[in-house]
Formats: structure tokens, sequence, C-alpha cells
């Protein structure tokens, strides 16, 4: 991801029971803009300062249409890739295979709450990256789990909407 010439700030993460988390966010029509350009650098590390392998704008109380996805192996998915972050401007998931699995999630706004959610196993997004360029990509596995908690984000819907089973 570029990097703007300030200093990332660390933003405050909206709480289940904030009203943004249950709104349509709204699309960016200017992904060019230093704003949004700084609120995505920003994103990024506050995403990283809370030891997130995602996070959508709605959860820095931004209403746009931007996520950050961030995969790295960990103890629940221990295959899953390191990858560099991957800001999705109006991320479009524009195919997703029948298939389905059921992983455990959590969520930067949802505290202490862990639960086994059904996700798409595969799916194709489209999106704007930084330099307001459209790609389309196909991902499976956990950053496909990624990328469909946060484009939830955008929807106005959390994980714990979707779960089947609570975990302590
Ligand atoms: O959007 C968010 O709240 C970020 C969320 C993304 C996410 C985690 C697990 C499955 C799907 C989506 C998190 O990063 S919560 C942090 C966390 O619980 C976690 C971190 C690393 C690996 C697994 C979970
Ligand atoms: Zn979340």
């Amino acid at each position: 991801m570029n990097t703007p010439v300030t200093a990332a700030k660390i933003l405050a993460i909206a709480q289940r029971g904030e009203l943004i988390l249950s709104q349509r966010a709204q699309a960016v029509s200017n992904p060019l803009d230093p704003e949004i350009q700084t609120l995505i650098h920003d994103m990024q590390a506050t995403m990283l300062a809370a030891n997130g392998v995602g996070i959508a704008a709605p959860q820095v109380f931004q209403s746009l249409r931007i996520i950050i996805v961030a995969s790295r192996p960990n103890p629940r998915y221990p295959e899953a890739p390191l990858m560099e972050p991957i800001a999705m401007i109006n991320p479009e998931i524009i195919w997703q295979s029948t298939e389905t699995c059921l992983g455990e999630e959590g969520c930067l706004s949802v505290q202490e709450m862990r639960a086994q959610v059904a996700r798409a196993e595969r799916l194709t997004v489209r999106y704007l990256n930084e330099k307001a360029e459209s790609i389309e990509a196909e991902f499976s596995g956990f950053v496909a789990r990624i990328i469909q908690h946060e484009v939830d984000h955008l929807e106005g819907i959390l994980f714990v909407e979707r779960a089947e089973a609570a975990e302590s």
C-alpha cells in the first residue's frame, strides 16, 4: 500500500451498539482524494495496532466502502497465507461458490466473542485499488472469509448475526 508522508493515526474502533455499525456505508466517489488516502493509511495502522487481519471503514466511524484485508498464519488458521495488506475501495463480491465452510471468526468491534460462521469457500471480488485501478481477483479459504466479514461491515452486518454457535 502507498504511504502518505504524514504519520499514521491510531483511530478509535466502534463497538457493537454504535449506530454506524448497522448502517450501509456510502460508495467512495474519489479514491485519489488525499483524505481517502490518509484514511486508508490510518485504517491499516489501527488494524495492526489491534492485531487484526482486516478492518472496514465503518469500524473507525467512517461510513465509506473501504476495507483492508491482511491475512497471516494464526493458531486457528495455521495454513493462512501471509499477505501484504490490500486496501479495497468499493469492493463487490461478483461471484461466490455455493460450497461453504464453517470457521471461527472474531471482530474488533465485538469484544470477547468468537463464533463459527459459514462462509463461501471461494469468491471473486471487484474493487478499486489506491491508484483507482479496477481489479478483479479470486480468493479462497481464510482470505475469502475475511473479505466476506469486511464486506458485511459495509452492509451494516456483524458476524454475530450469521453465527452458528458462539464460543467464549
Ligand atoms: O473486521 C474485523 O473486525 C477484523 C477481524 C477480521 C476477521 C477475523 C477472523 C475471521 C474473519 C474476519 C479480526 O481481525 S478480529 C481479530 C481476530 O480475532 C483474529 C486475528 C487473527 C486471526 C484470526 C482472528
Ligand atoms: Zn468485524
